[in-house]
């Protein structure tokens, strides 16, 4: 019925017709009875066979002999891991632990920010979810598996058609001894706006149970007053609360006093007294020099007296002597990324921080041969996505300029090229720079790092000079994120923001420099359920829905639009996914526990005069013919 009202409807025969004419036009979803999954996940096929996938036409394919994905064997039983010790004993004995190891421990990044830096967050779930058993077995000695939070969250909704809980919940279900870890941006949550507190929490909540072990909760202005709510509520869960420095300048350099050793040290002691169990220190960029990292590290321990966990990128290259140096002063647990997803704007490479430290007092005990096995399989995974590589081709000491996140480089290329700006990249990057001074020198990581991503495109887009934004009488409109983040809606930055710039973006306008959640309303999370489950046609909304439409209501809504079209597509194998399928190729879906779907593409067929092609299917053994609009 659902494809009966959509070929009658005028905007649909008109030829208009998109994802969002889908998600504005309910009146397609009053039908009676639903068409089955199998039906649904067949016109997805057909769609994307026929007309492609939007997000990889006129991106590089990948190579047409793909090598198997197959995982790696299993070597025997999960051995007892972190996750078994936080469940029997708490968070705090985990902190304890990680101080009384003389290993070096070690963070796998692979399934989060290793695809968000290198993939622009591409990676779909069913590549981790076939690897995932595969860590418990082998490398079940890994301190934590971080593949939550960060934008893998809003990503999995807006681009891969999946759910990020179900992600979770399926990699907890594989990985029952290691710790997961995720990425939150305190009150901005999963997102790029600060939520109302009872919203952060409720979200908390609700990762805690549906799988996440550790959290590594950040400001994007090292605002520790802006952590508490977040850090209460992991706290609250009785999960590791891992309370996270920034990075950002340079403790070497006399004129980047800002941001000293005493600086870090004094935000080390507030977030250990705001209750952080392990203490984070996230270089976002990869700025933390080899001899700053040695200074630092030992400070840090000596001064806060916190097991100490440390996250860089290596963008410039050096970012492996850095790990290095920093294990060298006592650092505790450091993050790498499997070397298939390692380098670049992704974490240094694991498998050769293993080997540097073998034989030495920091042997860190994982298994290189398991190792190698895991990055093998990455890399068959990687080349997949092709059509999302997008990164340094080389090592670049260019990011001591512009102090760019590595999650953010790749999205900031992709937002050049897409302004016709991708010739003067080295331009943005500059003016990259310069925004931030004009800012006031603040942490850039997200959500900072879009505004002044925002405002260094809008500059180089109209050919605007610092001198020429910071001048009053030069009249201007400013990016709306410049707009909000002056009005203190993402919290304030030590020492405030210069008030030149701030009153001219403001137009007079006082800030706010209170907390942003102080001011903010609660939610009524259950009028809001209700509201929900209207807009769904009475569908049953749980809590893991509910917290992904608090974070991301449209985003939310437009993915449950598309399910109740295509299905769970989750299920189809990644080339399937974006590239579609060609004649007299087999796939297999399983979209169910025990619940496989064999599909074979038999021919397409020509399209007809009303604009339509026929798609012939073989589904698990019998004829299935599908049509759908040639829209190219
Ligand atoms: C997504 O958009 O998140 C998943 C991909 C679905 C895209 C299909 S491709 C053909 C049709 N036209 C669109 O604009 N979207 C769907
Ligand atoms: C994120 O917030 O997604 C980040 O990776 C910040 O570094
Ligand atoms: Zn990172």
């Amino acid at each position: 019925a659902f494809v009966e009202n959509l070929l009658k409807h005028p905007t649909f025969l008109d030829n208009s017709y998109t994802t969002t004419f889908i998600d504005n036009t309910p009146e397609l979803f009053t039908f009676k009875k639903r068409r089955d999954r199998a039906t649904k996940i067949l016109t997805y096929v057909a769609e994307i066979t026929v007309n492609g996938h939007p997000e990889t036409a006129g991106r590089p394919k990948p190579s047409a002999d793909q090598r198997s994905l197959a995982p790696p064997a299993l070597k025997g039983t999960p051995v007892i891991g972190t996750r078994n010790l936080l469940e029997a004993e708490g968070p705090q004995a985990v902190a304890d632990w990680m101080t009384a190891q003389t290993k070096l421990l070690i963070t796998d990044t692979s399934m989060r920010d290793g695809h968000q830096s290198l993939l622009a967050t591409r990676m779909r779930s069913i590549d981790m979810i076939r690897v995932a058993p595969i860590y418990a077995a082998n490398l079940g000695s890994l301190f934590s598996v971080e593949c939550w939070g960060g934008a893998t969250f809003d990503v999995a909704y807006r681009y891969l058609q999946e759910c990020p809980w179900q992600r979770l919940r399926d990699l907890r279900a594989a990985m029952p001894n290691v710790m997961t870890q995720m990425l939150l941006r305190a009150s901005n949550g999963v997102g790029y706006t600060n939520y109302p507190d009872n919203v952060v929490q409720s979200f908390v909540k609700q990762a805690a149970e549906t799988g996440v072990d550790v959290f590594r909760v950040f400001d994007s202005l090292n605002w520790v007053e802006n952590m508490r709510v977040a850090m209460d509520a992991v706290q609250e869960e009785n999960k590791v609360c891992e309370g996270t420095i920034c990075y950002t300048g340079d403790i070497l350099d006399p004129d980047r006093a800002k941001y000293n050793l005493k600086y870090y040290v004094e935000m080390g002691k507030d977030l250990k007294a705001a209750g952080a169990h392990v203490l984070g220190l996230k270089d976002m960029a990869g700025l933390l020099k080899p001899t700053a990292a040695g200074a630092l590290i030992k400070a840090l321990k000596e001064e806060v007296g916190l097991p100490i966990h440390f996250h860089t990128h290596d963008t410039s290259g050096i970012a492996g002597a850095t790990i290095l140096a920093a294990s060298e002063a006592g650092v505790d647990a450091v993050d790498a990324a499997m070397d298939a997803f390692s380098g670049g704007t992704s974490q240094p490479c694991l498998g050769s921080i293993v080997e540097s430290l073998r034989h030495t007092p920091r042997e860190t005990g994982l298994d290189i041969g398991s190792i190698r096995e895991v990055s093998n399989y990455w890399e068959a995974v990687r080349a997949q996505y092709t059509a999302f590589e997008s990164g340094l081709a080389a090592p670049a000491s260019e990011v001591y300029l512009h102090e760019m996140p590595g999650g953010q480089f790749t999205n900031l290329k992709a937002q050049a090229r897409s302004l016709g700006l991708e010739e003067r990249w080295h331009e943005v990057a500059q003016t990259y720079a310069d925004v931030n001074q004009m800012f006031g020198d603040i942490v850039k990581v997200t959500p900072s790092s879009k505004v002044v991503g925002d405002m260094a495109l809008m500059m180089v887009s109209q050919g605007l000079s610092r001198a020429e934004v910071e001048n009053p009488e030069v009249d201007l409109s400013f990016p709306e994120s410049v707009v909000d983040m002056m009005r203190g809606n993402l919290g304030q930055p030590p020492g405030g923001f210069p008030t030149g710039i701030q009153s001219k973006v403001l137009k007079g306008e006082a800030p706010n420099l209170t907390r942003p959640g102080a001011a903010m309303e609660p939610t009524d999370l259950e009028a809001t359920r209700a509201e929900l489950s209207a807009l769904l046609d009475g569908f049953t909304v749980d809590n893991e829905d509910l917290n992904g439409y608090l974070m991301y209501p449209k985003v939310f809504l437009d993915y449950m639009g598309r399910h109740r079209l295509y299905g769970p597509v989750r299920a189809l194998p990644t080339r399937t996914f974006f590239y579609g399928m060609e004649p007299a190729e087999e796939i297999t879906a399983e979209i169910g526990p025990g619940k496989k779907l064999e599909i074979r593409l038999q021919a397409v067929g020509e399209t007809t005069e009303d604009g339509e092609v026929k798609v012939f299917f073989e589904l698990n053994g019998q004829p299935r013919v599908i049509r759908v609009p040639n829209r190219l």
